[in-house]
Order: C-alpha cells, then structure tokens, then sequence
C-alpha cells in the first residue's frame, strides 16, 4: 500500500495489475494459512455470500480507488475489472496472505492488467470538470456532484447541508428516519407498505443515506401516497430539500435491454431534518456542533405493488450484487432482470414474483439473504 500511495503522490504513472498490487503489497512472511477451496469462489457475486466483514480491507480500498480513477475516465473495462477483482476478496472468509492463494481466485487474473496514470492532483480537477460524467456515475443522486463544482457556478440550496450530508448515516439515525417515514407513510394510508432497504438492510453500521420502498396493497395508488407524503413532511417542517421525479413506468415498454438502466418508478431524494431527541443515544456531533439537530439524505422509491420484489432485489443492493445479479441472469440463463421485471427470452414470457426468494428461484440461484449481499 506505502508503495501505492507513495507513487500516487509523486504523481508517478503506475502500471497496475491486481496480482501485482497484492504481491506489493503482502507481509515479508510467505506462509499461507489455509483458504477455502478455490473451486467453491464463483466469479459472480450473486453466488458468494458476502457481509460486511471485510477481511481483505487493505486490498479493496486500493481496487476501488483504481476503479474510480477509471470510471472518472470513462475506462469501463478496467474499472469493472477493479470492482469486480475487489468484490471477489471481499467474500472471503480469510485473509490473502500470500499470493499463490489468489491464482485459482476469479477476476484476479491478468486480464485486468493496464497501465494508468494515477495522478490525485488532476483527477481532483477532473472530477470539477466534469460533472456531466459524475452525474452518470451517481446519476440518481445529482447533488453529490455539488462539492466538486467550481466555486463561482450557482448554489443549489442542498448545498447548504454538505456538511451534513457528506458525512455518513449512523444505523441509530436510519432507524430514527424509519420512525418519521414510518409515521408519515401510515397516516396517510393506514395499510400502506413501508421497506427499509439499501445499505442499512444489508445490515451496514453506517451509509451515505437512508433507502426506503413505499408502496400500496391497492395497485395506481402509490404515486399519489409518495406525493402525500412529501407533503406531509413539508408541513412538518422538516423537509429541507426535495427532488421528486414522476413515475415514467410503462408496462408496454419492458423487458427493458438497457442493461443497468435506473428504474422508472416514482421517487424522490430528500435531505430530511433530523433532531438530536429523536435519535436513540442522540445524533453523533461534534462537541463544537451542538445546535441539536442534522440534515440526512433519504431516497424513497414507489413501484406498483406487483412490481415491490423486483424494486426490492434491486434497491438492497450491493451495486456489484445487483450488477452480478443481472450479468449471471443474461449469460447463464438468457434472462433479462432489472428493477421491473424477470424476461426469460427462451420462452419468452415474464417470471411473476412477490418476495426475492421468488426471483433467486427463477434465475436457479440458492437465496442470499441480504446481510450476505455485500458484494
Ligand atoms: N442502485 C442501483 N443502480 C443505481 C443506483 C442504485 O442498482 N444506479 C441500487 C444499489 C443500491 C441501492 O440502489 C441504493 O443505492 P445507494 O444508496 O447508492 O447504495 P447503498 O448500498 O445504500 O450505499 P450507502 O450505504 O452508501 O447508501
Ligand atoms: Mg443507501
């Protein structure tokens, strides 16, 4: 890693490969211990059990900073490459500690070699100058562009709350967000159908925001729930900033063959307010920061309510999982999954689900729960 880093701070061009870097980057001690047998590691992740034990942190950190570099430059080969090498280390049990271990591994292979410039300086001001791109990287969440512009363009109000929202999301703060939404969703329709999902459902301590999935037992009265809600949050007072998109599903259009197309259901990014009181064990401020409160980011999703699996599978993610999910079912079971639907193109028909165990068996995959999807 001294090694790494060291040549990204000279702003030295590095010729990277996984291999390489993991070899650099092992202890003097050639001894390995004694992994699991190579042949039961798939290369896709939704055949790996994956928790947020990272045994390999020192790896990945290094695999995902070389794939953003590359997604910065538009290089997607490589930077799949990078995050499909680092999701494979992540599923495993143990520690690579020596670098014969990794070679009957998966996506750790020489293919993923190439050679890059890893300059921090420039990527900084890349990153200032093309928002455009950034906002196709994070395209569903377009105020985390804001840092990165230059000083002098003009200031969304969520600008205000970067602060805030750039620091990350405790699990006691998600669940004190799950009460508000919770009560919101509730009141307005008493039967209505609220999911925690993303990161804090595969049982993360900490995220960049809060995901939840609305939705009605009575199907076309969702898109009028989230709006509600939206409302109600308003008149609370507590809703500093919202980006509400309309619902542009169209049953007629699907399957869909853009392959990691976001979804066309309704929804909304939020940055909430959220008081110090009404977090179990209070909000984790600075001591200088006691003005008792704090802006998150929630994301609320609304599909039809045949469609609530499907969102599901999708919104829990991981990225790498979801990704994996949707490359396994188009390659080994010429079927299109997205956030919509399962299409077998053999037979040609739409696989109906309502839970995600109904999904995994469709596509013949044992069930991840989703702890073990943090691929
Ligand atoms: N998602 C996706 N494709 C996108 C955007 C999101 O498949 N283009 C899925 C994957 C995760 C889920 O939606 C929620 O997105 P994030 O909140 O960005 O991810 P997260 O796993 O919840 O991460 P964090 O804990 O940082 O919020
Ligand atoms: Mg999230």
């Amino acid at each position: 890693i001294s090694w790494f880093t060291d040549s990204m701070r000279e702003g030295k061009p590095v010729a990277v490969e996984t291999r390489h870097l993991i070899q650099e980057t092992l202890p003097a001690s050639p001894e390995a211990t004694t992994p699991t047998p190579m042949s039961t590691v798939s290369q896709y992740a939704c055949q790996r059990r994956t928790t947020t034990q990272n045994n390999n942190k020192i790896f990945t950190d290094a695999f995902e900073v070389l794939a953003e570099s590359h997604e910065f430059n538009d290089m997607e080969g490589p930077c799949l490459a990078f995050r499909r090498a680092a999701s494979v280390l992540k599923s495993l049990p143990w520690t690579v500690q020596n670098l014969r271990v990794t070679e009957d591994l998966p996506c750790l292979g020489e293919h993923s070699m190439c050679v890059i410039e890893v300059r921090p300086i420039v990527l900084c001001l890349q990153r200032a100058n093309t928002g455009g791109r950034l906002l196709s990287a994070r395209r569903t969440h377009p105020i985390f562009t804001l840092p990165l512009i230059h000083s002098d363009s003009p200031l969304p109000r969520s600008f205000l709350h970067y602060g805030d929202i750039s620091r990350a999301v405790s699990k006691a703060e998600a669940q004190a967000l799950g009460n508000i939404i919770d009560e919101a969703v509730h009141a307005i329709t008493p039967d209505a159908i609220l999911t925690l999902t993303g990161g804090f459902r595969r049982g993360k301590d900490f995220g960049h925001d809060v995901d939840f999935i609305v939705t009605t037992p009575q199907l076309g009265k969702e898109e009028r729930l989230l709006t509600s809600v939206i409302d109600r949050l308003k008149h609370q007072g507590i809703l500093l900033y919202c980006e509400y998109q309309a619902s542009t599903f169209d049953e007629s259009k699907l399957p869909s063959h853009r392959f990691e197309a976001m979804d066309h259901f309704a929804k909304c990014f939020l940055i909430l307010r959220l008081e110090d009181s009404q977090v179990d064990g209070g909000l984790q401020t600075a001591e200088e920061d006691r003005r008792g409160w704090r802006a998150v980011r929630v994301d609320l999703v609304s599909p039809p309510v045949d469609r609530y699996a499907f969102t599901l599978l999708g919104w829990s993610g991981s990225r790498q999982f979801e990704r994996d999910l949707r490359r396994f079912a188009r390659m080994e079971r010429r079927m299109l999954l997205d956030n919509h639907a399962l299409y077998d193109k053999t037979k040609k028909e739409f696989l109906a689900a309502t839970t995600e165990k109904d999904i995994f068996a469709h596509l013949g995959l044992e069930y991840i729960e989703p702890w073990q999807r943090n691929a």
